[in-house]
């Protein structure tokens, strides 16, 4: 293609990715960082070679169906593809690709900052001298929260980003179980000292933490269902770094005020930005720890991205397959 194609970026990228952008394309930069209306998003599916949404676009069959005929490729700024209708878009022919690889340590590290947390009660007692500035002072009896070493961690999705924070958890002497669709390889198990467990249900039953690292497709919206959720054991805690969607929200906070889940620790929720009450009140009350969708909220892993999303775009416009694309069949 002799011109540049047009790029749409739906939301601000970091400096040194817009600035090649810039130099490698026809881009129209978002830099008020206003997320796009779906109006927006149809008009610039209606002008655009390219579109770069992210997870707060909703890339759903209407917004599609007003693609140009232009629109070759959805160039997601990111690795999770469910805010796209990626049937869609293949069905039109439109090739959509994400960014994996790049965010792995960043999301382990924050799922192992949760998984630290909640149960030794980190927010709780940074609280307290924000709020106060002082403390009452040292009592055997005080802040106490559940030790880490000799539990069991049950990851649920054991790809790249289940297998990073497992590597973690070892270090601070949790044992690593695991259930997935199918088995990791031997290697990669006996690495880990993982134990794979076919039946979610019964993994559930043993599990001191539960790590949720499965991506949100539509087999496993609401995996953590609410009949999933009462296996797990009493006084145990809920991590999830994936998509809100994969646990049934309204469940788990039931669950937790009953008691019989002790806590959460939860990077991505339903309903995202806004908690619903139930979830605000128990963050509130230190049973819960919410962090905004942070998993890949660093700066070396958004230029990485932006860098994922570059090759992407110039691969397929220089008439190869481009590196990460994504089918539905893989979903
Ligand atoms: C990204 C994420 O920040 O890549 C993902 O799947 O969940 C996040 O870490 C976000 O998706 C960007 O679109």
């Amino acid at each position: 293609m002799a011109d540049k194609p047009v790029v749409i970026v739906t939301r601000k990228l970091p400096e040194a990715v817009e600035q090649r952008m810039v130099e490698l394309f026809d881009v129209r930069l978002n830099a008020e960082d206003r997320p796009f209306t779906a109006d927006q998003l149809k008009a610039a599916v209606a002008e655009a070679d390219v579109l770069v949404p992210t997870v707060t676009d909703a890339i759903d069959a209407a917004v599609i169906a007003a693609a140009g005929p232009k629109l070759v490729m959805i160039a997601n700024f990111g690795n999770g593809v469910d805010n796209i209708d990626v049937s869609a878009a293949t069905e039109r022919r439109i090739v959509v690709t994400n960014t994996p690889g790049v965010l792995t340590e960043d999301t382990a590290d924050i799922t192992m900052a949760l998984i630290l947390a909640v149960p030794r009660r980190l927010m709780e007692g940074a609280k307290v001298m924000m709020d106060h500035g002082e403390w009452p002072g040292w009592s055997p009896t005080w802040m106490l929260g559940r030790r880490l070493a000799g539990k069991k961690l049950g990851i649920v999705g054991m790809g790249r980003i289940g297998q990073a924070v497992a590597r973690r958890a070892r270090v601070f002497g949790l044992s690593i179980n695991y259930h997935n669709r199918r088995p990791v390889d031997a290697a990669t198990e006996s690495e880990l000292a993982a134990t794979y467990w076919d039946s979610l249900e019964e993994m559930l039953t043993f599990m001191d933490i539960v790590s949720v690292n499965a991506p949100h497709t539509p087999a496993t919206y609401h995996l953590l269902s609410a009949e999933r959720l009462r296996f797990m054991q009493p006084g145990s805690y809920l991590v999830n770094t994936s998509r809100g969607s994969v646990v049934d929200q309204k469940a788990l906070i039931r669950l937790i005020e009953e008691g019989r889940i002790a806590g959460a620790g939860l990077d991505v929720f339903e309903g995202e930005p806004v908690l619903e009450p139930g979830l605000h009140k128990l963050v509130r009350e230190g049973r819960v720890v919410v962090l905004p969708h942070m998993g890949s909220a660093t700066i070396e892993g958004r230029i990485q991205m932006g860098e994922k999303v570059i090759i992407n775009i110039r691969t397929l416009f220089d008439g190869h397959r481009p590196p990460n694309r994504v089918l539905p069949g893989m979903l």
